[in-house]
């Protein structure tokens, strides 16, 4: 239903409906619904996977449009010890970025939309022999309670879009995004009280999803193994990086 656009839940003030539309929020709410159909997907015919480290699982699925690599990328990965919403946190929060993301030169916000959705301006690192890449994107954080019960679902969104502050200028090429980081928070032998919950008893299903246009032509076999190099390399990064920080802090659910 496209008219619940209106209503943006936010996790500062758990699902109350909050009339707090703004200019993104009908493609915000499109995006978010496209990746929540298809987390659950299964791996079919079609995707490899490339990359295996302890419980992560990095698949690809080869594909070209107009000779261009634009391979869907999907990755799947299970830890103990941190929430679904502590991982999202630390993924869509710029303050943390650049400890964790070592493909970028630079990273700004250009404008917030609502309190959990910002636009992003990135200068990327140049890939030789690549030309260098910029992106401009949305990126919003979102809670979804499914149940009484269970633990909330938390997802970032990055999208591209174009932005006024963010003209592109020769010669750096615009990346064309469409990412998703998807989180389940599970509760192993759950204590009666919620407070005696310790982070041993706790783990963080999540999921990544990537369709990313390189803008122009790259090399294929270059992309490719850059690509099948940098996101486990990201990702295992980024968690342990999430694991560190979260160590001696109280719960965040
Ligand atoms: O998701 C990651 N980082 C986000 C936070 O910085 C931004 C990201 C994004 C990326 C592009 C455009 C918009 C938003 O969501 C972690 C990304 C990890 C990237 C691994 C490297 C991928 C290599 C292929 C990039 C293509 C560059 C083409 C030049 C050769």
């Amino acid at each position: 239903k496209i008219n619940d656009a209106a209503v943006v839940s936010t996790p500062n003030d758990g699902n109350t409906s909050v009339n707090r539309k703004h200019r993104l929020a009908y493609d915000v709410e499109r995006v978010v619904q496209e990746h929540l159909t298809y987390v659950r997907e299964e791996i079919s015919d079609g995707w490899d996977l490339i990359h295996q480290e302890g419980e992560m699982k990095v698949y690809r699925r080869e594909v070209e449009e107009n000779g261009i690599v634009v391979d869907p990328l999907k990755i799947f990965h299970s830890m103990k010890g941190v929430t679904g919403h502590e991982i999202c946190q630390y993924f869509w929060d710029y303050q943390y970025r650049m400890e964790w993301e070592t493909t970028l030169d630079s990273t700004k916000i250009i404008e917030v939309l609502d309190p959990d959705t910002v636009i992003f301006f990135q200068m990327h690192k140049r890939v030789w022999p690549a030309a260098q890449r910029d992106s401009c994107f949305w990126s919003h954080i979102r809670c979804i309670s499914n149940s009484e019960e269970d633990q909330p679902t938390w997802l970032v969104v990055n999208y591209t879009t174009p932005h006024h502050l963010a003209p592109i200028k020769s010669p750096h090429v615009r990346l064309v995004a469409n990412v998703a980081l998807i989180c389940e928070t599970i509760i192993n032998e759950p204590p009666l009280n919620i407070q005696d919950i310790k982070r041993e008893n706790i783990e963080c299903k999540l999921t990544y999803v990537a369709f990313v246009n390189p803008g122009g032509w790259v090399p294929s076999a270059a992309l490719r193994s850059v690509a099948k190099r940098e996101y486990p390399r990201f990702l295992k990064r980024f968690t342990s990086y999430v694991l560190e920080q979260t160590r001696d802090k109280p719960i965040l659910f």
